[in-house]
């Protein structure tokens, strides 16, 4: 093949959000707009680095994907890359793209140095939705602050790019080597099955027979949602052929480009077949509800955990794994070397943290900072709030991975109890953790799609408000008589403990004397307007209140934030988009 070099000139906004590019899949489809975030990223990583290397191209396998990856095979051989390593159809979920980079030998004995991940994640994907791009080092995880900033640098100068015309399209839907000679000498193309990097990594950290011996006992029923998204790929593999679970009891586990039409998106609101067959819907469901149900995001790296007519909330979980995991997870045996969560999670996990004491980390929301602690050894488990859990076997989250934790956990409670007696449940391991360590009452609330010169406003409302805590107090009190005092209310800022960079407006706090927390900021990974996040945390230690509803719980706290961000004077919302 011959490299062209292309005439190109910038387009606005090219700046990679809290995990990526994510756009309108009719951004993206614009004459260059591919081309010109994959040359930027290109000349970010620098032509020292890009020539030679084994890079991997896939994704959730959303609409505009398959054009996406040829554009970046042409793109990559024309640059000096040496490999490209796509899984099947272009399918792989974020995890495994960050599992294949660490893990993977090639054919010919290569690993690749880094990858593209096409994926917007939990966004619904199809001609009217959304698309999106990242790129992942060497270890597996997102690139840090320092590369995106390069990128969107490059992006807002660039003039030309280089690409491969003539190379023809690469089959891309079966396994196999394509190779082609280009100036620099050879270029490969390796096609591979999606799964089975990924399926030898979980075998290497969790008891499969146990999980096993679980799924097939009498007393205990399983169900799986992927949201018609990439993880229904692993799902089938792992839950059916590896563990014996029933095929039926698997949902939506086919991959689509447009996920069915809805929201990849795991939570009580979007995974409504799931919720409904789980008993938590608003009718109740014709047949008994499973012990255990699951769903993951679009491109698998996020996770719901559920019970029976039991929601475990996320910031719970990644707090009972760590709490569990040395016990009920062969890879973790040997102790754990760390937890951490981002800001906005809750709590839950701080307080097992000291219980075990474990080194703990607050980090700014998105998954490229706990990257860097894991590298140093300083964290095995970590979390986040917004359905995201994992550990150090991997630098993203993964929402396959959390499952088996929790299966794990459950075959490691019922050991000993498999044959008719009553079942360990889900919500018997929550109750128990929330009566040793207190429970943390929370939830979020999110303003989807607000007018983005108005989400400013109330942010920079939010920042000078915060600055007198004596006017706050007289907000809250003139609010609510029974929430406690505001002790503290700052904008978090991170130095990373590993490198010494430092992330600002990371979100503004208010600390009540109490332990509670309210939490503002706004989302980085929106394709359109502004989305306002709301978190709202209250910590309760009596056994005897613990078992309230979290809604009723927050209630209070809840009214003084909207009354504090006069949320409804600046967006018009009178109510949120979305509950989680
Ligand atoms: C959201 C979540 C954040 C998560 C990020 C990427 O970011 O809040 O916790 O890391 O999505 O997850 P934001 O900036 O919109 O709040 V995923 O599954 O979309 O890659
Ligand atoms: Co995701």
């Amino acid at each position: 093949f011959k490299v062209a070099r292309l005439e190109t000139t910038p387009f606005d906004g090219q700046k990679p959000g809290t995990s990526g590019l994510r756009k309108k899949v009719k951004v993206f489809i614009q004459p260059n707009y591919l081309q010109n975030f994959v040359q930027s990223t290109f000349n970010a990583l620098t032509p020292e680095k890009v020539r030679g290397a084994t890079l991997v191209v896939s994704g959730d396998g959303r609409y505009f994907s398959k054009d996406a990856i040829q554009i970046i095979i042409k793109m990559a051989a024309a640059n000096g890359v040496r490999r490209i390593w796509v899984g099947q159809n272009g399918l792989l979920s974020t995890p495994a793209v960050s599992a294949v980079i660490r893990e993977r030998v090639g054919i010919d004995g290569s690993r690749a140095s880094g990858g593209f991940i096409l994926t917007a994640s939990h966004n619904p994907g199809g001609p009217h939705e959304d698309f999106g791009i990242k790129y992942n080092m060497e270890n597996g995880g997102p690139s840090p602050e320092g590369i995106t900033d390069k990128i969107y640098e490059n992006t807002k100068t660039i003039k030309e790019y280089l690409i491969a015309e003539d190379l023809p399209d690469v089959d891309i839907s079966t396994t196999g080597v394509t190779s082609f000679g280009g100036p620099e000498g050879q270029f490969d193309v390796e096609v591979f099955d999606s799964a089975s990097d990924y399926v030898k990594l979980m075998k290497s950290i969790f008891d499969f027979e146990s999980i096993r011996k679980l799924l097939s006992s009498l007393n205990f029923t399983f169900c799986f949602d992927a949201l018609h998204g990439v993880a229904g790929a692993y799902a089938k593999r792992i839950f059916v052929e590896e563990l014996g679970a029933q095929a039926s009891s698997l949902l939506n586990c086919t991959p689509k480009e447009d996920f069915g039409g809805g929201h990849p998106d795991p939570n009580l609101t979007y995974a409504k077949e799931l919720v409904a067959r789980m008993g938590l819907g608003k009718s109740n469901p014709q047949d008994e509800p499973p012990e255990f149900g699951a769903a993951a995001d679009g491109d698998a790296d996020r996770n719901m955990i559920l019970g029976k007519r039991f929601f475990v909330t996320p910031s719970d979980s990644v707090a009972i794994i760590a709490a569990n995991a040395v016990e009920a997870i062969p890879y973790f045996s040997a102790g754990l070397k760390g937890v951490a969560r981002s800001m906005p999670t809750s709590a839950a996990l701080d307080v097992v943290a000291k219980h075990l004491n474990l080194k703990f980390f607050e980090v700014p929301t998105g998954w490229k900072f706990f990257g860097n602690l894991m590298d140093a050894g300083l964290c095995s488990v970590c979390g986040e709030e917004s359905f995201g859990t994992g550990s150090d076997h991997i630098r993203e989250k993964d929402g396959i991975w959390a499952v088996l934790a929790w299966l794990s956990i459950l075959a490691h409670k019922n050991k000993e109890n498999l044959h008719g007696e009553k079942l360990v449940t889900v919500e018997d391991i929550v109750r128990q953790h929330w009566a040793t360590y207190g429970r943390h009452y929370y939830t979020r609330y999110d303003y989807e799609n607000v007018d983005a010169g108005a989400a400013k406003e109330l942010m920079v409302y939010l920042v000078k408000l915060q600055s007198s805590l004596l006017e706050v107090d007289e907000i809250v009190k003139g609010t609510r008589s029974d929430v406690s005092k505001v002790v503290h209310a700052d904008e978090f800022e991170y130095k990373d403990p590993v490198d010494g960079s430092i992330s600002k407006h990371q979100g503004i706090r208010y600390l009540f004397e109490d332990g509670s927390r309210l939490v503002f900021r706004l989302s980085g990974t929106g394709s359109e307007g502004a989305t306002i996040r709301l978190y709202i945390e209250q910590y309760e230690k009596d056994p005897s209140k613990i078992d309230r509803d979290s809604q009723d719980a927050l209630a209070p706290l809840v009214e003084v934030a909207l009354r504090l961000s006069k949320m409804k004077e600046f967006t018009g919302r009178t109510t949120p988009t979305v509950i989680t």
